[in-house]
């Protein structure tokens, strides 16, 4: 008969098998989902992978075999003489060859689909090309809309695409290694100062894919997050079509207070375009040269490298995030300011009523996102 003791025990030991269950599937449906591949790309990764692990599962499965038999088979007996020598094995041809064959027959085979997949998936496709810029800790993104070799769009956080196109990615940094990688649309690839690495993702469904930085990268490395935002065509174009449009002065007295304390402290390293432009093309008063683009901020579902998201879950402007971000930025997301990596803090320069005016200004920067995170 089970006691109380016994039966609390039982019942400790489930619920921490229960959380410990909860947690694995909770990784498995994590945001960042490297168990789900989406775009064609993940899923040619994701098969190289299966087919690497299963190899190594039937060679672990014969390697443990191997040494349970050795174990039972050739322990010690009793009657056994401690000075006897077994039979030495050093040399035989058959042992030699089997082991040295198999192995190298099992990696020429991985290596005759993988390298290929390699090149393949560093090629260029027919898709447009977006510009992927990297910097401490956040990621730009530049849309070169009538091809005259200079973006017409640049953003943040959030990489917007149209549904079923394969894009392509031209990935850089502007100051140290960081790596590109949304997992549901393509493996990572390294954003390196100096070089363009070519790299392309596709959807073949609407939605948001979250992603990380995946090669560290300093002090903010881990909040250093982005999203891919999968549109239908026609919301791609009109989404396109409202990036084009630069900003005009606010009408609303609070905005328009906002919009002159922007000028006076924001200025020296973010862009709003058609009002304040001095920062452009990497002159920010920063290490990477480069902060978000404000233009329309508000178009993004998230913000300071994905890290916050712009509204609640009632579809409402999360204004208590974004008046603290810009009270004491580093506060909510370590930076090295002092080093001139991450935004500064203006807890001493700005009271609480430049504070309101300032973010009033900042919720009339763009419209609505086409899409929300669920
Ligand atoms: C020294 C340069 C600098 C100054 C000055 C500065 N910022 Fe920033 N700001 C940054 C950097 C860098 C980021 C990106 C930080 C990150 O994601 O880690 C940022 C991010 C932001 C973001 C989030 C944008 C996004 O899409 O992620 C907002 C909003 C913002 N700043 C508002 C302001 C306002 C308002 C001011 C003036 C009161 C200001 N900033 C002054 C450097 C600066
Ligand atoms: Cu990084």
């Amino acid at each position: 008969m089970a006691t109380g003791r016994h039966v609390l025990r039982r019942t400790v030991r489930c619920s921490g098998l229960a959380a410990l269950i909860a947690a694995l599937a909770s990784c498995a449906t994590g945001r960042i989902d490297p168990t789900d591949p989406i775009g064609e790309n993940a899923k040619q990764i994701d098969g190289l992978m299966r087919l690497s692990g299963y190899m190594a599962t039937v060679v672990g499965i014969f390697v443990a075999i191997a040494v349970v038999t050795v174990i039972v088979k050739f322990r010690a007996r009793p009657d056994d003489d401690p000075n006897e020598v077994p039979k030495q094995v050093h040399g035989n041809k058959k042992a030699e060859l089997t082991w040295t064959l198999i192995p190298t027959l099992m990696m020429v085979f991985l290596a005759v689909i993988t390298v290929p997949a390699v090149f393949d998936l560093s090629g260029k496709g027919d898709g447009r090309t977006i510009k992927v810029e990297g910097q401490q800790w956040w990621w730009q993104f530049g849309y070169d809309v009538d091809e005259d070799g200079t973006p017409d769009i640049v953003t943040a956080n959030d990489i917007v695409i149209p549904v079923g196109e394969e894009v392509n990615l031209e990935i850089h940094s502007n100051d140290v290694i960081h790596s590109f990688w949304i997992p549901q649309l393509n493996g990572k690839k390294d954003a390196v100062p100096g070089r363009i690495h070519h790299w392309r993702i596709s959807s073949p469904v609407t939605g948001i894919f979250y992603g990380e930085c995946t090669e560290f990268c300093g002090l903010s490395h881990a909040n250093m997050q982005m999203r891919a935002v999968v549109l239908e065509q026609e919301d791609y174009d009109a989404w396109v079509q409202e990036q084009l449009q630069p900003a005009t002065i606010p009408t609303d007295a609070a905005a328009q207070r906002g919009y002159e304390l922007f000028g006076r402290h924001c200025v020296s390293c973010h862009v709003v375009n058609g009002l304040y432009e001095s920062a452009t093309n990497g002159n920010a008063n920063l290490t990477s040269g480069y902060a978000p683009n404000l233009t329309h901020l508000m178009t993004r579902t998230s913000f300071a490298g994905s890290v916050f998201e712009l509204y609640n879950d009632n579809g409402s402007v999360n204004i208590a995030d974004l008046r603290e971000w810009v009270r004491d930025a580093p506060t909510l997301k370590p930076a090295r300011a002092d080093n001139r990596q991450g935004m500064i803090s203006f807890a001493e320069i700005l009271n609480e009523s430049d504070l309101d005016d300032l973010v009033t200004y900042l919720t009339t920067l763009g419209g609505r996102p086409p899409l929300m995170p669920s």
